[in-house]
Parts: structure tokens; sequence; C-alpha cells
């Protein structure tokens, strides 16, 4: 797969179902040469700089028909400035599938080859124009069927991941010479990072690298569609809460204490986001399996939950809100047009609603929206590809780190401490593809289409 870049390739870049633009896509040295020669017209005086212009290229057709021409509006790259760092142009045409087969036809005739799938971003990554994190970020970006993957996505591919962890790698490298450059001197007596430096500055390294662990793997913070549970005692409202948000009598609802066992699944949107709402069986002891069990389900669901909707009957004493949980949680009192709230409870901290009025269902859906994006925004997040891959170069260099502080702090030769440290700096560097192999390489690219 990690074939030479010196080669020509072209591919049709727009969807193969046709559309209205089509694209062909051209990338390599002789990306000029081959334009010239599908060009009907001598082509003007090219700068360095990348210009748009029109041509009119001769198409192959069947020998008796007389030969088309198609007029290209044309983008060309001379440079390197184009994504894949060398000479390119696109040829935009009509997105007619036949025509575009054609017109690479002609473009592969005039020098060029057809590309591999991802073969551009290959090259753009070949080139340095992005790295390994930022070049999955394009399949997700392909991929993203929901705002806040593509939101993740574009993130990713603007180096959200990429900078924290080049950042990490860099003070990785500095530490791992200051450490190197005491080595040399170690008959002078010369110390270049006294022995407590070096455990507080790795312990810093190894507090970062588990940080970033955790927001890369927290995908339900970020790609996945956000879940929002309903918590509460049994009969508080919660099913009816559920619908109402939903706008669709997805549970069921009853005056019957302990009404929903199994948790309810719906899609519903907040704001831009599109979220799975999930309503749960109420509060109780677990006095017999079946109770057990749904009690388990619903604590389980809790755990993974980005939001939690805590729902009070305000006419009952109200639920205890976990201190742990009160970032992510939005109190609700519920049945609002009922009877008030008896004395000594403070509402204070509880949105009041109803499901039968809808009093303050929209506000609580403004609250939803808003906490929604406060959480989602935290975290730096990854395209499902590139969580599976940084998890286990992450787990490596967390190890690596840990095992170097275990040395540094028991006083052992810092020649294992800097051992340690490279394996963590070539861990680190797999991810953003400062270290990368052929096997890692053909893994990234081949998920991708041809032309991308
Ligand atoms: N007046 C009024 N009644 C409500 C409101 N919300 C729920 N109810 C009633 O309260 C009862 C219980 O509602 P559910 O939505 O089933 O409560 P739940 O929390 O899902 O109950 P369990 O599934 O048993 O845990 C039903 O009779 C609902 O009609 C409300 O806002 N106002
Ligand atoms: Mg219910």
């Amino acid at each position: 797969m990690l074939s030479t870049t010196d080669d020509t390739i072209c591919a049709i870049a727009s969807p193969p179902q046709g559309a209205l633009r089509g694209i062909v896509r051209i990338s390599g040295s002789e990306t000029i040469a081959i334009i010239q020669k599908i060009s009907a017209d001598k082509l003007p005086a090219l700068g360095a700089r990348s210009i748009r212009l029109p041509i009119e290229v001769v198409l192959p057709v069947a020998p008796d028909r007389n030969p088309l021409t198609l007029r290209a509006d044309t983008l060309l790259w001379p440079n390197a400035a184009s994504y894949t760092g060398q000479p390119a142009a696109e040829l935009h045409v009509s997105g007619c599938p036949p025509l575009l087969d054609a017109l690479t036809e002609r473009v592969c005739q005039a020098g060029a080859r057809p590309a591999r799938p991802g073969e551009f971003t290959l090259r753009a990554f070949l080139s340095g124009r992005l790295d390994l994190t930022q070049a999955e970020a394009v399949l997700g970006v392909i991929d993203a069927d929901n705002e806040q993957s593509l939101r993740l996505a574009l993130r990713q591919l603007a180096g959200g991941l990429s900078i924290p962890l080049a950042e990490l790698r860099d003070q990785l490298l500095q530490l791992l010479a200051h450490l190197e450059a005491g080595l040399d001197f170690v008959e002078e007596d010369i110390e270049f990072i006294s022995q407590t430096g070096l455990t507080a500055a790795l312990t810093e390294i190894s507090q970062t690298l588990r940080k970033t662990k955790r927001q890369v793997a927290d995908r339900t913070l970020s790609a996945e569609r956000p879940l929002i549970v309903l918590r509460g005692a049994a009969n508080a409202g919660k099913s009816s809460l559920l619908n109402c948000l939903a706008g669709q009598q997805a549970a069921i609802v009853a005056n019957l204490p302990g009404t929903t066992r199994d948790a309810v699944e719906v899609k519903a949107n907040f704001g831009q986001r599109q979220v799975v709402l999930t309503d749960t069986a109420g509060f109780e002891s677990a006095s017999s399996p079946l109770q057990h069990a749904m009690q388990q389900m619903a604590a389980d669901l809790d755990q993974r939950a980005t939001l939690r909707l805590l729902c009070w009957d305000g006419r009952q004493p109200p639920p205890c809100v976990d201190d742990a949980d009160r970032k992510r949680t939005i109190c609700v009192r519920t049945k609002c047009d009922l009877a008030n709230t008896p004395d000594g409870y403070n509402v204070d901290t509880w949105l009041p609603t109803s499901s039968v009025t809808g009093q303050g269902i929209q506000q609580l859906r403004s609250t939803i929206a808003g906490k929604l994006d406060q959480l989602l925004d935290q975290g730096a997040g990854g395209v499902a590809g590139t969580i599976s891959r940084c998890r286990v170069s992450l787990d490596q260099a967390i190890d690596s780190i840990d095992v170097a502080i275990q040395i540094a702090e028991n006083g052992f030769a810092q020649e294992l401490v800097a051992a340690e440290m490279r394996v963590a700096v070539h861990a680190v560097g797999e991810v953003t593809g400062e270290v990368y192999t052929d096997d890692i390489l053909d893994r990234i690219f081949s998920r991708f289409c041809i032309g991308k």
C-alpha cells in the first residue's frame, strides 16, 4: 500500500450514483502535463499560484462517432499547496457517470494511473499535510450520519486530537533529552534534572495521558447519540415526561407504581442535537430477582448516560441528588398542575413541569440542549477508527511512563528510565503518525473509498 508518490493518480471524487456536478481528481508530478495533453487548447502560462480555468477536453468515444468535446471547469494547484502536498487538479464537469468514466479514461491515457482507495489522503499524510488522526477524521467526516459525529470529526480534522498529543510528545522528548544529557556526564556527576524533578514531570505526563485516553475513549460523550436517562421514584411521572419530550406515546403510563420495567428508548432532538431518551424503572427496593434485574438495568443505563433527568413528584419526599452526578443531572419537579409541594422542601433547584398542561416543558427542552452543549464540548473525543487505534498506543505509553516513575522513585539506573520513556515516545508517535508502519497505513487507508 505504501507505494511511491512519484506517479500521478486519478479518480472520480464525487459520489458514484451521479449528481449535478462530478469531480475527477488528479495528483502527482505529471498533473500539469496531463492537463495540457487533454486540453484542446494551449494552457496559459501558469505561475506558482493555484488557478481556476475552463478547458475543452476531447473525450474517447466509439470509433464511428464524432469525438465528444467536454468543457471542464478546472482547478489547478501547480505546486505543493494542494490537499495532497503535490501538483494536483480537479476537473468539475456534469455528474453523469459515463461521462466521468470517459474523462477518467482520457486522463489515464494521458499518463495517470487509477488511484487506490484513500490514496489522495495517504499522499496528504505522506507529504505532512495531515497527520494520521486527521486522515482518519476525513473518513469520520464522510461517515458522519448526525451533527455531533460531524462536529467531532471536524474538530479532529482541525487537529483537536493531534495538537495535544504532539505537545505531550514534545514534552517527553525534552525530558528525555535532559535525562540523556545527564547520562553523558554521569562520570562528572553533573545532573541536568533532579530525581524529584524527573518523577514530578513524569507524573504530570502520566496524568495528561490518562486524561487524554479518557477523553478519546468517551464515545458516549461524543460521536454517538448522547443518552439521556429518566430517573426517579416509581410513579413520579417519568414515562409521561418521556412521551411529552419525545412527542409520541413511546412508554406506557399508568397510575400504578412499577409500570415501567424494561428500559424504553426513543430518539428525540434537542436544539441541533439528536439524542436517545431512555425511560427506566423507578427507584424501589430490590426484594425479588425481577426487581433486582429492573434496578440493575436502570443503574447501568444511568452510568452510561450523558445526562440524567431526575424526576420528583413534588407531593412526595424528594429523591437525593448525588454530588458526584450533580454536573450531569437536571432536577425536574413533575405534576406541577397538581397539589403544591408540602412545606419544608426546597424547590428552588427543581425545574417545575407538568406533562398534562405542558408547563415548563419548553424550558426543560432548552435546559437539556444547553447542558448537552456544555457536557459534549468538553471532551477531546475521536472518530471511531482513531479511538480503537489510540487506545492500544495510549495504554502502552501509560504503562511505560508508570514503570519509568517506579524506576526513578526507587533510584535505579536512569538508563532504564530513559528506555521506558523512549517506548512511550514511540507509542504516542504512533497515534499521530510520527511513527508508522505500512501495516498501520494499510489498515487506515483501506477503509477509504476511491477518490478520497
Ligand atoms: N396531573 C398530572 N398527572 C401526571 C403527570 N405526569 C404523570 N402523571 C400521572 O402520574 C401517573 C404515573 O405516571 P407515569 O408517567 O406512568 O409515572 P412513572 O414514573 O413512569 O411510573 P413508573 O413507571 O411506575 O415508575 C399516571 O397516572 C400519570 O397520568 C402530570 O404532569 N400531571
Ligand atoms: Mg414509567
